[in-house]
């Protein structure tokens, strides 16, 4: 009989990949989504599984719903992807963030708890919850230091996760990934920003783009990557935390650098802090300027990954690097216009 599984977040970037992973491996796909969601930039369509999946109105912080749907599906695993995932949003919806992000998550182990079947679940874990910590690289024993509302949300479902496994026995883990892009990442997430406002400009549909901090670092790998991930975690007996990352990182200004190169835009950099420019060589005007308004009230600074026991006991490593990342997000943007 085929396994079934359960993916809250269907819509979002991961749900789709994931989605598409685990059809690949012969699952039975149901997919939780919120009804009144806008779908114009359907994933699941554009990855052409539309019709492979069986979607169910969830509402993830109604216990009845909750209960109703794992106990209607009976699945053999839980993804648990829906979240506001937005940094920069939680810190003027705090309150909406931790709602969906933390309490949902207890309407989920409330009913795995008390399910005659065992379902193991995985938890979207991230990076975010290690904030600015002064450590050079991160593994599964460096100590939280969330820096946004979305960082504290995380941090308290982890040590759900974590307390229901030791506490309950129950089969559960969190991946704790760094960022992950891919041509279907969210607009507002700045790679996508990046990219998508590059393509304009080149295309002579924009003619400037606005930052924030371009100086952050980040650990960037591809989604597709990272769902298998998510997947071998729930292969292994023994449930248990790993950190998902490429173990390099780079700015914000190193990645425009990048996706310049890529599409062939000669520029420069002039000016300091908020004055600070790209110009477009070719046409000498400024196509990136800094805005405050892009800032975050506290950002991470740096944030890279050591993912040695994904390594050792997922035998799971990072396939796709940046300069490959950028590549496919610049060409479907690109064919995005035609
Ligand atoms: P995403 O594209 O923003 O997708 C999130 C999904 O959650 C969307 O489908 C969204 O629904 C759904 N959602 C949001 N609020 C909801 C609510 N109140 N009720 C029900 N569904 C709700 O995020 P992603 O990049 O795929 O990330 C997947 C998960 O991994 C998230 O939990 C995220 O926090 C975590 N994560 C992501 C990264 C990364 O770099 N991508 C790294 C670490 C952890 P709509 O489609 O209706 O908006
Ligand atoms: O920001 C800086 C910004 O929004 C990256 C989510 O998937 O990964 C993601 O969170 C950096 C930050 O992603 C702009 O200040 C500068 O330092 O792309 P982002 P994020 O905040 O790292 C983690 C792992 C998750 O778990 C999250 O769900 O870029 N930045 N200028 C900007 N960021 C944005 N969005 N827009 C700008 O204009």
């Amino acid at each position: 009989m085929k396994k079934k599984v359960l993916i809250t977040g269907i819509m979002g970037q991961d749900g789709a990949y994931l989605a598409k992973f685990l059809l690949s491996k012969k699952y039975k796909v149901y997919g939780a989504y919120r009804r009144n969601s806008n779908y114009e930039n359907n994933r699941l369509r554009r990855l052409g599984i539309e019709d492979k999946i069986e979607l169910i109105d969830l509402e993830i912080n109604e216990f009845t719903s909750v209960n109703y749907v794992i106990n209607k599906i009976k699945p053999d695993e839980i993804y648990n992807l829906a979240a506001m995932s937005f940094v920069a949003s939680s810190f003027d919806q705090p309150l909406y963030t931790i709602n969906t992000n933390f309490f949902a998550l207890i309407n989920i182990l409330e009913v795995m708890k008390n399910s005659k079947k065992k379902i193991s679940l995985y938890q979207a874990s991230t990076s975010e919850m290690f904030g600015n910590s002064t450590k050079k690289s991160i593994n599964e024993n460096t100590n939280f230091d969330p820096a946004s509302p979305y960082g504290i949300s995380k941090v308290g479902s982890h040590y759900l996760v974590r307390l229901y496994r030791k506490a309950y026995n129950l089969d559960c883990c969190s991946g704790i990934l760094f960022n992950h892009e891919s041509p279907l990442r969210g607009e507002e997430f700045v790679t996508k920003k990046i990219i998508r406002q590059l393509c304009e400009i080149l295309n002579n549909k924009r003619k400037i783009m606005y930052l924030g901090n371009i100086y952050a670092k980040r650990d960037w790998g591809f989604a597709p990557d990272y769902v298998e991930a998510m997947w071998k975690m729930l292969q292994i007996k023994n449930k248990d935390d790993f950190i998902i990352g490429t173990g390099k990182c780079y700015s914000i200004k190193e990645f425009i650098n990048k996706t310049c190169k890529y599409l062939k835009i000669n520029i420069k950099w002039t000016g300091k802090g908020i004055n600070e420019k790209c110009i477009n060589l070719n046409s000498n005007k400024a196509i990136i300027k800094i805005s405050k308004k892009f800032y975050r009230p506290l950002d991470v600074n740096h944030l890279k990954s050591n993912p040695l026991k994904a390594k050792k006991i997922l035998n799971w490593a990072a396939k796709t690097n940046l300069s490959a990342i950028i590549k496919k997000m610049c060409d479907d943007q690109i064919s995005s216009f035609n």
